[in-house]
């Protein structure tokens, strides 16, 4: 155990800690409520607080106070917090698509909790078995979170209807997409679901848009996360409009999110100079988006049901005849911080 000249670093279990951080993370009763909320007002700490001595686990600072910490919770958060554990995919994640039987997840438990960890990791999962009966689709929402309604309802019917106000309403096919991207915040998870699928086509494909941006070139991705572009929905009750770019990076400069749907993407506005090379990167990734060797495709059977994080897995689907058949899904949005945190209380 030390500390070093300036009084400021200690060294506890091979790792280095600053002193405000020490003091600022003291888990004593005075320092934290019982709930693990911090009662310490960070702002009270004195800025030139330095530490007196290190004993073992037990660090004395110069305002007199003493923190005594566990060690393992010290080398748990040392340094930076790693990248967000996520599992990039292409065509030949078809031979082993994340599927689990509805009944399974539902009874919670494991199942739910596997099902869970697959749409964290993947960025998408499939149900099969599910009863047909409408409303499925939000029962399934509710395993994990909460619906996020919106002007299309809570829940929305995805079947041909005439006079559609969007084109998910019609047989026609889809290329991927992200939904909503004219919504702020988009929802994060969608989810739908089949009541009936006798049709030939309406086959579901996916894609992992994150996966396609590592083989994009950098100077697209740049350009493409650089360039906010606005997307819009309008009916007779409805207008809504965002501005956000077709890719979104972190504060680590990792891809954190994709907006990309053709029908509601609006005229670009940029500089004259720079909308032949912007095409040219949107041409490039929207078309790669398409490639086979990313794509998954299958076809949902009644009672079967998928749900994607919207802002990574792209879907679409191919289209299928309005007569000779019926095709009805259900969808319902949600959102991952939901998700996220049932599965961290089933991972406990
Ligand atoms: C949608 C959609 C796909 C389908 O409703 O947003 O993409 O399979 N539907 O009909
Ligand atoms: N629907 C199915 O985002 C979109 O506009 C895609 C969404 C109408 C709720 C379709
Ligand atoms: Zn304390
Ligand atoms: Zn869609």
């Amino acid at each position: 155990m030390s500390v070093t000249a300036d009084d400021r670093i200690a060294t506890i279990g091979g790792a280095r800690f600053h002193a405000l951080w020490l003091r600022d993370n003291c888990p004593c009763d005075e320092c934290r409520h019982e709930s693990g909320q911090r009662l310490l007002d960070t702002r009270s700490l004195p800025d030139d607080l330095a530490i007196a001595a290190v004993d073992g686990c037990a660090v004395s600072f110069s305002d007199g106070h003493v923190s005594r910490f566990d060690e393992s919770w010290l080398l748990a958060n040392a340094g930076e917090a790693p990248a967000h554990a996520r599992r990039l995919w292409g065509a030949e994640l078809q031979d082993a698509l994340p599927v689990a039987r509805h009944d399974d997840v539902a009874a919670g438990g494991t199942a739910l909790r596997d099902w869970l960890a697959a749409v964290d990791e993947l960025g998408f999962a499939i149900l099969t078995g599910a009863p047909t009966d409408p409303g499925t689709v939000t029962r399934v929402a509710e395993l994990f979170g909460f619906v996020r309604e919106t002007n299309y309802g809570r829940l929305f019917d995805v079947k041909t209807v005439v006079n559609p106000t969007n084109l998910a309403y019609t047989g026609l096919g889809l290329g991927a997409h992200t939904d909503n991207p004219y919504r702020e915040p988009t929802p994060t998870l969608q989810l739908l679901h089949c009541l009936a699928s006798s049709t030939a086509g309406g086959e579901n494909t996916l894609v992992d848009a994150f996966r396609v941006v590592q083989d994009l070139p950098r100077s697209d991705l740049e350009l493409l996360a650089a360039t906010p572009i606005r997307f819009r929905y309008a009916d007779a009750a409805t207008d809504l409009e965002s501005e956000t770019p077709v890719i979104s990076l972190d504060a680590r400069g990792d891809v954190e999110a994709v907006h990309y749907n053709t029908r509601s993407a609006q005229a670009f506005r940029m500089p004259e100079d720079l909308v032949g090379r912007y095409y040219e990167a949107y041409q490039r990734f929207g078309r790669m988006l398409e490639g086979a060797e990313y794509r998954i495709q299958f076809k949902l059977a009644p009672g079967d049901l998928f749900i994607v994080d919207n802002l990574r897995v792209l879907h679409g689907r191919t289209g299928y005849a309005a007569s000779g058949g019926e095709r009805h899904l259900q969808g319902c949005y949600a959102d991952r911080d939901g998700l996220r945190s049932r599965l961290a209380v089933l991972s406990r």
